[in-house]
């Protein structure tokens, strides 16, 4: 065998080198030599053991020398050429124009929270907020509402399962909560009247959506407890956030309507060009409410309202389906 003259590939190889002007060209003489398929060098190395002894001292040696000087000169090449590209890129062009960012913006709803609460806090009331999973007690009993009321349906509540029973719930089944009125009891186990709240949240229930309806939604609880409440101090606040709202006087009616959790009970509809909308649900807190938040009923009274946030934001934005504000279409989310 006529042996391998590692000289001359040494010599091929520096050549080829001085013509190498990017990472792909390392790259590519990278595989040439040292791929470990097809590398002149890798070859030479497997095909030692076919060799003579005399030819195998000789030639080892030179080719493993050869096979780490070449990877470190190309190693360094490599590092030259990166940071050859650095410093091109670490020249600033003032002069360049801006690469436009895309500056994100508040949703619809969220803009609604805010004026809501701008709204209600200069008259005085406190924002508060309570928690979205929540149990059959607050959801429920406390507020006066019956077992075999139809709320508490399978298939108008979304149930948790609670097999890990945590001790803060004690025996309680836990839901999520289809309405905002049990922060009302929190608030009123912990706080003595005078009480004036409202407390905006997430609320779900187990029903099919339409244009007017979500599964999912936001509703504003407010909650006013006092010596001498009545229907007409309600009348002008809800009249009054109405007006701010929506910069203009809308007719409103009041319907009388039934909730366990107040008496008398009624809705409050808008009137828009003509049609009627509910807008919410009120009364006068029930005396038995009371109690079962620690309050003696003889003594404190109040009104209590309901109302869906996301009607308040399709009447003043033109919505056409409640469905929109979840549906993540930026063609939607990008007009306000
Ligand atoms: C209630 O949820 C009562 N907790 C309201 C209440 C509070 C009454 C305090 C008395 C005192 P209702 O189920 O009617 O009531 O819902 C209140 C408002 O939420 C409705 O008027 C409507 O604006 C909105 N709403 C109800 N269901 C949906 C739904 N599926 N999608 C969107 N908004 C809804």
């Amino acid at each position: 065998m006529a042996g391998y003259d590692i000289l001359k590939i040494k010599q091929d190889f520096y050549k080829e080198a001085e013509t190498v002007k990017s990472p792909t060209d390392i790259f590519n003489l990278r595989v040439k030599y040292l791929g470990r398929k097809g590398g002149i060098l890798t070859k030479i190395l497997r095909s030692l053991k076919d060799l003579s002894d005399e030819e195998k001292r000789k030639i080892g040696p030179e080719a493993n020398a050869f096979k780490k000087e070449a990877e470190l000169f190309l190693d360094n090449k490599e590092k030259e050429l990166k940071e050859k590209v650095l410093n091109k890129n670490s020249f600033i062009d003032v002069s360049r124009p801006g690469k436009k960012i895309n500056v994100g913006h508040l949703h619809p709803l969220t803009k609604v929270y805010f004026e809501i609460g701008k709204i209600f806090s200069s008259m005085g009331f406190e924002i508060v907020e309570g928690p979205e999973i929540e149990t059959e007690w607050y959801n429920f009993d406390a507020l006066n509402i019956p077992s075999d009321h139809p709320a508490r349906d399978m298939w108008d509540t979304i149930w948790l399962k609670t097999e890990n029973k945590e001790s803060e719930f004690k025996s309680q089944n836990l839901l999520l909560r289809t309405h905002t009125s049990p922060v009302q009891i929190r608030y009123m186990e912990n706080h003595r009247p005078p009480i004036k709240i409202i407390s905006p949240g997430k609320v779900y229930r187990h029903e099919a959506t339409d244009a007017s309806h979500d599964f999912e939604f936001n509703q504003l609880e407010g909650l006013l407890i006092d010596k001498n409440i009545s229907v007409a101090n309600f009348k002008y606040v809800i009249e009054e956030f109405f007006k701010r709202f929506f910069r203009q006087i809308l007719e409103i009616r009041f319907r009388p309507s039934y909730f366990p959790f107040v008496e008398p009970g009624f809705e409050i509809d808008l009137n828009l060009n003509g049609k009627w909308l509910e807008m919410m649900g009120a009364g006068m807190v029930h005396p038995q409410v009371l109690e079962n938040a620690g309050l003696n009923s003889s003594i404190w009274q109040g009104f209590a309202f309901g109302m869906g946030i996301e009607r308040l934001a399709m009447i003043k934005y033109k919505i056409p389906d409640i469905r929109l504000f979840r549906a993540g279409d930026l063609r939607f989310i990008r007009q306000f």
